[in-house]
């Protein structure tokens, strides 16, 4: 028997499904839940869970959140997020590099809704696959991180496209990168012409609290 916190469920992929049909279900049940529902993206080890983390530390108090960690495999990111208090639930994704809204309608249904102001789904790694698949989110909010290169709107144009809100994680590693602050926005600027880009560190905790105001600002937008 196992002593987890969290249940962990398996679903994958369905190519043959209406993927955006099924957004709107999603929208429709979050609507319906009064729940707040942000698509965390960005590329393996770009510092999503620890941001999480912090972000959570910073919205408990106001906030019921419920975070979904979606992996290939593996349960390490949900034993993270059940140690904060918040609600955790750990997705397989059969392998698939992304979640589609059929995999997360899934895991919402198995989630206590009504419990719940905010949930945040931590996306499979990778600026590729998740950019293309609308999950019903009101917030899609991409991190990237220092050591990852200020080209990489120029590679992952659509990723940089479809995001609302943009954090630049890992700055106290910044003097270790030639990393150039503003080229970053600039090459964010010819894709996508208003997604805020704010910098921040989950180790010294720069720009935390101003991205935890710029989320907490949107929910209190949704009502
Ligand atoms: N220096 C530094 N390291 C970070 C920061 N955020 C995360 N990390 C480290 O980056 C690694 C990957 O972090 P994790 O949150 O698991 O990334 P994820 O795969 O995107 O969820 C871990 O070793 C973290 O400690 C940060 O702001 N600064
Ligand atoms: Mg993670």
């Amino acid at each position: 028997m196992s002593d987890r916190s969290f249940e962990i469920i398996e679903t994958k992929c369905n190519a043959l499904s209406d993927n955006n049909r099924i957004a709107e279900k999603v929208r429709e049940l979050t609507a319906k839940e009064h729940v707040y529902f942000i698509n965390l993206m960005a590329s393996p080890g770009a510092g999503k869970t620890t941001f999480l983390e912090k972000l959570i530390g910073e919205l408990s108090g106001e906030f019921r959140i419920g975070v979904m960690e979606a992996d290939a495999d593996g349960d390490t990111d949900a034993v993270r997020i059940a140690k904060t208090g918040a609600f955790a639930i750990q997705v397989h994704t059969g392998g698939s590099c992304h979640m589609d809204a059929e995999m997360t309608l899934q895991a919402l249904n198995r989630m206590p809704l009504h419990a719940l102001d905010l949930v945040i789904l931590e996306n499979v790694g990778n600026l590729v696959c998740p950019a293309e698949f609308d999950v019903g989110q009101d917030l899609r909010l991409t991190l990237l991180s220092i050591p990852e290169g200020d080209d990489k709107p120029l590679k992952y144009p659509l990723m940089f496209t479809v995001t609302d809100l943009i954090g630049v994680t890992k700055t106290d590693v910044r003097p270790a990168f030639d990393f150039d602050g503003e080229a970053f926005v600039k090459n964010v600027r010819l894709v996508n012409p208003s997604a805020p880009v704010l910098f921040l560190s989950s180790k010294t905790g720069e720009g935390i609290a101003e991205m935890a105001a710029a989320v907490r600002e949107r929910i209190r937008k949704k009502g």
